[in-house]
């Protein structure tokens, strides 16, 4: 029987960034041999840490990925134990894009419940013309957005594992000592380890939009949510134009009814 989660710290949160997205390929590629006929894409849906974060191995212990009903197996699971770089990934081959349901599983001492998120696959070239062509260029497309899970109250045990040193040695390299003795781990990467978002990302990576090497900061997210707010003032000012032609298409509407009406 597993053993009862611990006691749990009343009025304290602790919360993690990670990041939800896929890769995408046109076949044929060298990654994806073999594709079964008709497929004309390879993709890769993955949970993956930010890149100077903590490892979220130490919160995370599974995830189960749904995909769509069209695939022989479409629930698939990564444990924690199988991961590399701390990236619980699925690699397929398809036609289609569709939204993939992931289910989150905590570590057992943590006493929390499984979490879901969803993430639409995209698999097509998306962006401003010269993103697009980047993309193309690349054959290499990425959709992707940082997450964000709050453990509230967490358990004294889970607090113990999220607060400690060691969920930041895979940023760091292994300088081994002598026989016996305990390696050291040493930080060589160009952001120091944080479980925050940066300020600001190494130059020349800030949010390219181009995958694994894109770093996430403070200060992309501040851009996505400026392009997020005009794209949403855009549309406001659509759904405005819309209501104001189906006024008008009402009235007229109306009109017609009446002249019927005269005339009968
Ligand atoms: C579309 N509404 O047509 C979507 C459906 C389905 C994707 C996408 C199946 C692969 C297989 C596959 O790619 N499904 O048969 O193994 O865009």
């Amino acid at each position: 029987m597993p053993a009862a989660p611990s006691k749990r710290l009343r009025g304290q949160k602790i919360a993690r960034n990670f990041i939800i997205g896929n890769s995408a390929v046109q076949l044929p590629h060298p990654l994806f041999i073999d594709p079964p006929s008709g497929h004309t894409k390879g993709w890769r849906v993955y949970v993956r840490p930010l890149p100077n974060g903590p490892d979220i191995t130490t919160w995370l212990k599974k995830v189960q990925f749904k995909l769509h009903h069209t695939y022989a197996d479409a629930s698939r699971t990564i444990e924690s134990a199988n991961v590399k770089d701390g990236c619980f990934e699925i690699q397929e081959t398809g036609y289609g894009e569709f939204g993939v349901e992931l289910r989150l599983y905590f570590p057992t001492e943590s006493g929390e419940k499984a979490q879901y998120r969803e993430h639409y696959l995209v698999l097509t070239y998306w962006g401003s013309p010269e993103q697009q062509a980047a993309q193309e260029a690349k054959n290499w497309i990425v959709s992707e957005r940082v997450e964000t899970i709050e453990f509230n109250e967490p358990t004294v045990d889970f607090a113990k594992t999220l607060t400690s040193e060691e969920q930041f040695n895979w940023l760091k390299v292994k300088k081994g000592r002598g026989k016996g003795k305990k390696p050291e781990y040493v930080f060589e990467g160009e952001i120091d380890p944080s479980a925050l978002l940066p300020e600001k990302a190494p130059e020349g990576k800030d949010g390219s939009g181009m995958g694994a090497g894109a770093a996430w900061s403070q200060r992309y997210e501040r851009q996505v949510i400026s392009q997020l707010t005009s794209s949403e003032k855009i549309l406001q000012g659509m759904i405005e134009e819309e209501q104001g032609k189906m006024e008008e298409r009402k009235r007229r509407m109306e009109e017609l009814g009446r002249a019927i009406e005269s005339k009968g």
